[in-house]
C-alpha cells in the first residue's frame, strides 16, 4: 500500500471547506472509494501526489492535456502572455489567433465566441439555437453530457452517472420537461420524437463519439440519420465535441465522419488545461448572437488573453505532421497489449478506443446506449482502479469516464502500463473470468 497520508490529511481539511472536499464531484473517489491524490505536479505522462507517488497519468486534467502535462510550448505562452496582463475584459491578439486555428480546422465554425467551459457553450448554443429556431423542446442522447446547466441535467452522464443523480435536484419540472432524451444510437427514438413533438424541437444535441459514459461509439450511418431527421423538421443539430475536438482529429469528430454540424460546442483541448470553451457554426445563426443579435450571451473572463494564449499554442503543436497518427499508434499498441492481457486471463473486460481516447467495461456485453452501460460491473472497475493505483497508473475515478493517452505517454509508458494491467488483472480476487 503506497503512503497517501499527507493526500489524506489535505483532503480531510478540503472537506471543511468544500461540500465532498472537492470542486467538482467525481474527484472525490465517491464511486470507487479511499482516499483522493492531492496532486501537487504533472510533467509530461505522469502527475505526483503530495506523498510523493507518481502515476503515469490517463486522466490528463479530463482531456485538455493531449500532448502531457506541462508541455513546455503551452507553459512559455502562458508565462509571456500572463507577463503582458492577466486579462482585460477587451479584445486582445491572442483570441484571434486561437480562433483563426481553429476555424482552419473546422471550417463549420464560420463564426465562433469564446466562453470560459464546455459547459457554457453548450448552455449558449442551446440559447442561440431556440432563438433561432422560435422553438423551445430540445433533444438529449441518454447518458451524453453536456455540461451542467439545468436543460442538460436530464438523463446526464459524467458525475451525474457516477453518483447515481442522471437527472438532478434544483432542475425546475417545467424546464426539464422541454429536454426529450432518446437513447444513443437509435435513431428511431429520434424520428419517434420528432413526430410526437412536432414542430417543436429547436435542436438536437449530440456528442458524435459519447465519451462521458465510458466511451460508446457511433454505430454507423447513426449520426448522419440523426442530422437528417433533424433537418427534415426544421431543427438544428449541435455536436458537442468538448472531448472529441482536436482529439480524435485535428478538424474533430464532424471531420472524421464527413458531417457538418449547424452549431459546434467545444472546451478542454483548446484552453491546454486553461479555462477556456467555445460555440461557433453557421454565420447566419451566429450572427443572431449580442452585440450583433438579440440573443444575449457574456463573460468577463471570455477570450482570457492567458487561456487563449495556451490554447493557441498547443493547437499550433497540433498541427505538426505525424501528431495523430503517433496518438493513434500508442492507442493502438494499448488496446493490443489490454486486450492480450484479457484473452490470457480470461477476464471479462471489454476495451473501445477511438484514437487516443479509451473506454473499460467489465461486461460481455456489446456498449452501444446507457442500458448496456450500465450492465458493466462498476463494483468490478472500483477494485480495478485501486489495484492499478496501487501500481502506479491512473485511470478516472469512475467506471462512466474514459482514458486519455497524451503524445507525452512513450511506447514504455504503455507498455509499463499494459504490465499493471496484468499484475493488477492477476491479483485481484474479485476478477470477472469468463465461463
Ligand atoms: N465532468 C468531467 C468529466 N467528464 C469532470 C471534471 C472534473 O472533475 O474535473
Amino acid at each position: 500500500m503506497s503512503e497517501v497520508r499527507r493526500s489524506r490529511r489535505l483532503f480531510e481539511h478540503a472537506q471543511t471547506l468544500f461540500p465532498g472536499g472537492v470542486n467538482s464531484p467525481v474527484r472525490a473517489f465517491g464511486s470507487v472509494g479511499g482516499t483522493p491524490r492531492v496532486l501537487v505536479r504533472g510533467e509530461g505522462p505522469r502527475v505526483y501526489d503530495a506523498d510523493g507517488n507518481s502515476y503515469i497519468d490517463y486522466v490528463a486534467s479530463w482531456g485538455p492535456l493531449i500532448l502531457g502535462h506541462s508541455h513546455p510550448s503551452v507553459v512559455r505562452a502562458i508565462e509571456r502572455a500572463a507577463a503582458d496582463g492577466t486579462s482585460f475584459g477587451a479584445p486582445n491578439p491572442h483570441e484571434i489567433e486561437l480562433a483563426e486555428l481553429i476555424r482552419e480546422a473546422m471550417p463549420s465554425l464560420e463564426l465562433l465566441r469564446f466562453v470560459s467551459s464546455g459547459t457554457e457553450a453548450c448552455m449558449s448554443a442551446i440559447r442561440l439555437a431556440r432563438a433561432y429556431t422560435g422553438r423551445e423542446m430540445v433533444l438529449k442522447f441518454a447518458g451524453c453530457y453536456h455540461g451542467h446547466a439545468d436543460a442538460m441535467l436530464v438523463q446526464a452522464g459524467s458525475g451525474g452517472l457516477t453518483f447515481g443523480v442522471p437527472s438532478s435536484a434544483g432542475v425546475p419540472a417545467a424546464l426539464a420537461a422541454l429536454t426529450i432524451v432518446a437513447p444513443y444510437n437509435d435513431a428511431k427514438a429520434v424520428e419517434r420524437a420528432f413526430r410526437e413533438h412536432d414542430g417543436k424541437i429547436a435542436c438536437v444535441i449530440v456528442e458524435p463519439i459519447a465519451a462521458n459514459m465510458g466511451l460508446v461509439l457511433p454505430e454507423r450511418g447513426f449520426l448522419q440519420h440523426v442530422v437528417d431527421i433533424a433537418h427534415r423538421n426544421d431543427a438544428l443539430v449541435i455536436f458537442d465535441e468538448v472531448i472529441t475536438g482536436f482529439r480524435i482529429a485535428h478538424g474533430g469528430a464532424q471531420n472524421v465522419y464527413g458531417i457538418t454540424p449547424d452549431l459546434t460546442c467545444l472546451g478542454k483541448i483548446i484552453g491546454a488545461g486553461m479555462p477556456a470553451g467555445a460555440f461557433g457554426g453557421r454565420a447566419d445563426i451566429m450572427r443572431r448572437l449580442a452585440p450583433s443579435g438579440d440573443v444575449y450571451q457574456a463573460g468577463t473572463l471570455s477570450g482570457n488573453p492567458v487561456a487563449m494564449a495556451a490554447g493557441a499554442a498547443q493547437l499550433r503543436e497540433l498541427r505538426a505532421p505525424g501528431v495523430y497518427d503517433r496518438l493513434e499508434a500508442l492507442g493502438s499498441a494499448l488496446q493490443e497489449g489490454l486486450q492480450r492481457v484479457i484473452a490470457d486471463l480470461r477476464t471479462q473486460l471489454c476495451v473501445y478506443r477511438v484514437g487516443s481516447i479509451f473506454g473499460l467495461f467489465f461486461t460481455k456485453e456489446h456498449v452501444h446506449d446507457l442500458a448496456t452501460v450500465l450492465q458493466s460491473d462498476a463494483k468490478a472497475y472500483a477494485q480495478f482502479f485501486h489495484a492499478l493505483l496501487e501500481r502506479g497508473v491512473a485511470l478516472a475515478p469512475s467506471a462512466y469516464e474514459v482514458g486519455f493517452i497524451s503524445t507525452a505517454h512513450s511506447t514504455a509508458d504503455i507498455q509499463d502500463t499494459v504490465d499493471a494491467v496484468r499484475a493488477a488483472l492477476s491479483s485481484r480476487g474479485a476478477v470477472t473470468t469468463a465461463s
